[in-house]
């Protein structure tokens, strides 16, 4: 009734907007071209902003939200940084990247992997150089990653031996990576961008492996200063909140390391003072276990922005979007949760009426080509883009954009439509071959190497293999009004099988668009091969052990003989976990008790619906107690979050 209620009031305003457009100053603002600032923050979960339902202290997104429109199903395209950072630049699937070092891994008429190695091209179809050239003042600050390109005129091998294991305070480290952060400028400019100052090449590197928001946020600061009137596009790229939540604490401690070394001061750049932020978390009421300082100081920053706005009477014609790359706990791997759902936000009050919020299916790369309708920009045809403008949700949040939404990572691509989410995984056959070339007698100690194999690279897909075994599983079919957690595949199941064939179908449109590029037996052609009966074998160990509790030690799999451990819940020591900081766990018939062995941020329960059950933080000599009237006997997803540390683990209450 409310939202209904709010609609018509938006609908009134426009309405209003509209017969007031010829008499006044609406046809001038009309002819504007928005001021434009995508803050893309790194590796945030949706529980991590309080607008979202998280209980974390935000107050500046929060409002942000609240001046404009929130989105409950926008998703990425891709969960680790360069493939979807590639689409927030281009506006295209980053499988569609033309950049070299992927064409010489990827040669056209292969198979494709989308990770790591994507790129921008040189044929600068990007964000900055498209609003630059129609009159933009067009910038890029903090983290860029996407891809890396010999073109740089960057640090030699030696040099980056060299400071792996440098002082912070050797002045040849500052030079060093004063040397690296010029040639990112360069390269960044060169792509087309008309400004770029204070940039991160890609995560935190020794010796100055520390965040720097207020680094970031200054040139931030500066650059909208600069524009002087001009028109901007302000791609603004934080770290935080990259990295465990213990890393982001050690950070406040080390206000001079930059990305360009380290500085002779600390910079306030609008922001509160960083001693203030605990003490502001706990003076709002907020637990300090549960509201890791990271995340309010990435709030800070968006304050900082927001404030810049407002002292230059800029606020109205300003499309402020705040999105992460991609989720943090499930990153590298297709799952909604955690993985391609984000919390994004748009604040542009010359369009978008206060307090919206909207349902509609959304994939973060609709930014580009919603700022390209905003800039009044008509793309060359040579521009290839994917996605859809906004702008028709600006003034109907219940608009409809999408039927569905496209994902890629690696061997993995994934459709989506509001009721069905269908996965499928397709290695080429030199990757097939790769993983039949390890002896099953090696099978124990090579599991590392045979899972880089099946997830396509280091990293890729661990995280998704721990909340779900069945991420490996050649098709894979979920239902998300009943399982929104991904985790109970339904793609097996004869009930299902129109509408396996039906996702199957839409997955087929997608992959056809690509020139050059076929997959499994969707597209056939040179490398692209159907599953392998043997690989699935080698797959359905691996998620039989996982299931009966083997867990993952950063990309092993703890194997015991058959690769089966004990369960993971029963009385007794978990010691063999290592990495895993749980010095015992004591089932009694009212409740489990977790004792850690190391200080633990956040825990959270999770039930296979993707519901919370619990929240909480684990200290050495305390215990974690789910006590069975609030956690019933069943089986759950136990995540912990610590200093140098994300696990993940079913676990299982016993009656
Ligand atoms: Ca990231």
């Amino acid at each position: 009734m409310k939202k209904a209620f709010s609609n018509y009031l938006s609908k009134k305003l426009v309405l209003f907007l509209v017969l007031m457009l010829p008499f006044g100053a609406g046809l001038l603002r009309g002819q504007e071209k928005p001021n434009i600032i995508f803050f893309i923050a790194d590796d945030v979960d949706k529980y991590q902003i309080a607008c979202f339902g998280g209980a974390v202290f935000t107050p500046n997104i929060d409002s942000l939200a609240a001046q404009g429109m929130l989105f409950h199903h926008a998703y990425v395209n891709s969960t680790v940084c360069t493939p979807s950072r590639y689409s927030l630049t281009t506006g295209r699937f980053a499988g569609r990247s033309r950049f070299a070092p992927y064409l010489k891994d990827y040669p056209i008429g292969s198979q494709g992997l989308p990770s790591f190695d994507v790129g921008l091209e040189q044929d600068l179809m990007n964000i900055g150089y498209t609003l630059k050239s129609q009159g933009y003042k067009t910038g890029w600050v903090g983290k860029f990653h996407i891809g890396e390109d010999a073109t740089l005129n960057g640090l030699t091998n030696d040099e980056k031996k060299f400071l792996k294991t440098a002082s912070p305070n050797d002045p040849v480290a500052t030079e060093l990576f004063q040397k690296e952060e010029k040639a990112f400028r360069e390269y960044i400019t060169n792509k087309g961008f008309s400004w770029a100052k204070n940039i991160y090449e890609g995560n935190l590197e020794d010796p100055f492996d520390e965040h720097n928001l207020e680094w970031s946020i200054e040139a931030a600061l500066e650059f909208i200063d600069s524009a002087g009137g001009k028109p901007f596009y302000l791609h603004l790229n934080t770290t935080l909140l990259h990295g465990p939540d213990g890393s982001w604490e050690q950070s406040l401690a080390f206000p001079k390391y930059t990305g360009a070394g380290l500085i002779d001061h600390e910079l306030l750049a609008g922001m509160p003072p960083r001693s203030t932020i605990n003490e502001r978390i706990t003076a709002n009421g907020f637990n300090l276990n549960d509201n890791p300082s990271g995340i309010t100081w990435m709030d800070d920053g968006v304050g900082a922005i927001m404030r810049k706005l407002d002292s230059l009477g800029i606020r109205e014609n300003t499309l402020f979007v705040f999105l992460p790359d991609h989720g943090s706990a499930n990153k590298a791997s297709l799952f909604n949760k955690d993985g391609t759902n984000i919390p994004m936000i748009i604040r542009y009050p010359a369009e978008i009426s206060p307090g919206n919020q909207s349902s509609s299916l959304v994939q973060a790369l609709d930014m580009i080509p919603t700022f390209y309708e905003l800039a009044g920009v008509e793309l060359p045809s040579e521009y290839k883009i994917d996605g859809k403008s906004l702008r028709p949700l600006f003034s109907d949040p219940t608009a409809k954009i999408h039927e569905s939404l496209y994902f890629e990572l690696g061997c993995a691509r994934s459709v989506m439509t509001e009721d069905f989410k269908y996965t499928a995984v397709r290695y080429p056959e030199d990757r097939i071959q790769d993983i039949l070339n390890i002896k099953e007698e090696d099978l124990k100690d090579k599991v590392m190497k045979k899972l880089i194999y099946l997830t396509g690279n280091v990293g890729i897909s661990t995280r998704g293999i721990k909340y779900n075994p069945d991420h490996l599983s050649p098709d894979q079919l979920y239902k998300l009004s009943e399982d929104p957690g991904e985790l109970n595949n339904l793609a097996e199941d004869p009930d299902y099988s129109q509408v396996v064939d039906e996702m199957k179908r839409i997955l087929y449109g997608y992959l056809s668009s690509f020139e050059g590029r076929p997959f499994g037996e969707f597209i056939p052609g040179t490398n692209a091969a159907p599953p392998d009966p043997q690989v699935q074998e080698y797959v359905r160990n691996i998620q039989s052990a996982l299931r009966n509790g083997a867990t993952l030690d950063g990309q092993v799999i703890i194997c015991d003989g058959n690769c089966v451990t004990t369960p993971t819940t029963h009385q007794g020591t978990l010691k063999q976990y290592q990495d895993f900081p749980v010095s015992r766990i004591i089932q009694d018939p009212s409740a489990c008790t977790i004792s850690f062995s190391e200080p633990v941020n956040v825990i959270q329960v999770i039930d296979l619906s993707g519901r919370i059950m619990l929240t909480g933080a684990g200290r050495p000599g305390t215990d974690f107690i789910m006590d069975k009237n609030v956690i019933p006997p069943g089986i759950y997803i136990l995540t912990l979050r610590g200093k140098g540390l994300m696990q993940t683990l079913k676990i299982r209450i016993d009656p």
